[in-house]
């Protein structure tokens, strides 16, 4: 263990708390552990973690407190007793925006600092620089500076902004994005299903095409900024609508239900049904702004 790597507690050893434990510990940090199940501290023992006793002690033991439990209640349940004057307290915990902003109120009326983070990573890419991870961190940009290495251990730390909400709102905004993302590609395995074709021969070609679209978001994000919906259409609405009659025709053909693709279909035709026929999808965004 190296004498100026600086310490750390870590309140929560499930799947994610577990990665984390092991990331700081292989980087040489003295890492003090707390897990409400007891158990499951003991296999960190080993390898270099202390255990504390009860959170108390935890959150005594370093200026640094990372919190990463199942919601945002079990951290309140937490850390509700715990002195938390003077720390620096970074929840990894994943939540909303509102949720994020009132454990800030929550930390700042107790003394502490605080950071709200977002984890793009699933447990196996924590701690593998090349796996692409990336951790989303909201609040002070002071406690995220002054603790940055230790929190560039576990995966690639970015800090987007003093509103301690921000983390989780782009957390949920990229997760969203990728949902939708998911639905297209059961879609997808589902028109081939009762076909003589091969789920892993037709992976690749759908992975590459997915990788070849991901550009829109620039273009998307290029016509937002400008306020011209029109900028740069390479696929107009009036044309896209065309062709989702035959993806719809297809999917009956194959037996398949198009509940995946009707919600984003229909608020396309009502934007083309507007007179915007000569744009391309980004108008959809304003028909679900409430
Ligand atoms: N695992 C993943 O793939 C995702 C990736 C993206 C980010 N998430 C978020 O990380 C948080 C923790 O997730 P996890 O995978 O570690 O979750 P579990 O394995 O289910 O462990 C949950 C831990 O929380 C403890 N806990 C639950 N309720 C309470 C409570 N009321 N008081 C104190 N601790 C509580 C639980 O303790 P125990 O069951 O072992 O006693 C675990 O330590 C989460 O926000 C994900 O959304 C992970």
């Amino acid at each position: 263990m190296e004498e100026n790597t600086p310490g750390l507690t870590l309140l929560g050893l499930g799947a994610m708390g577990t990665a984390l434990a092991h990331a700081w510990l292989a980087a040489g940090h003295r890492l003090t552990v707390w897990n409400r199940t007891p158990g499951r501290a003991k296999q960190l023992v080993g390898r270099g973690a202390r255990i504390a006793p009860s959170v108390a002690e935890a959150v005594a033991a370093n200026r640094l407190v990372v919190a990463c439990l199942l919601d945002d209640a079990s951290v309140g349940e937490t850390l509700d007793g715990a002195d938390l004057a003077g720390r620096d307290v970074v929840n990894l915990t994943t939540g909303t925006p509102a949720q994020g902003r009132a454990r800030a109120a929550w930390a700042a009326e107790r003394g502490a600092r605080f950071l709200d983070g977002g984890i793009m990573a699933v447990p196996p890419m924590i701690g593998v620089p090349e796996a692409g991870a990336f951790i989303l961190y909201s609040g002070s940009r002071d406690l995220f500076d002054e603790h940055r290495d230790t929190l560039a251990v576990p995966a690639h730390p970015v800090h987007v902004g003093e509103d301690a909400g921000f983390a989780a709102l782009y957390d949920v905004a990229l997760l969203s994005a990728m949902t939708g993302m998911f639905a297209g590609i059961s879609h997808a395995f589902a028109l081939l299903r009762r076909e003589e074709i091969s789920p892993r021969g037709f992976a690749p070609m759908l992975a590459g095409w997915l990788t070849a679209m991901t550009s829109s978001a620039y273009s998307t994000a290029d016509q937002l900024e400008s306020g011209d919906y029109t900028r740069n259409v390479t696929s107009n609405l009036a044309m896209m609508v065309e062709g989702n009659a035959t993806m719809l025709r297809t999917a009956e053909e194959q037996g398949v239900s198009a509940e995946l693709l009707t919600p984003f279909m229909t608020l396309m035709e009502r934007r083309l049904a507007d007179g915007h026929g000569d744009e391309d999808t980004t108008g959809v965004i304003d028909l679900i702004l409430r």
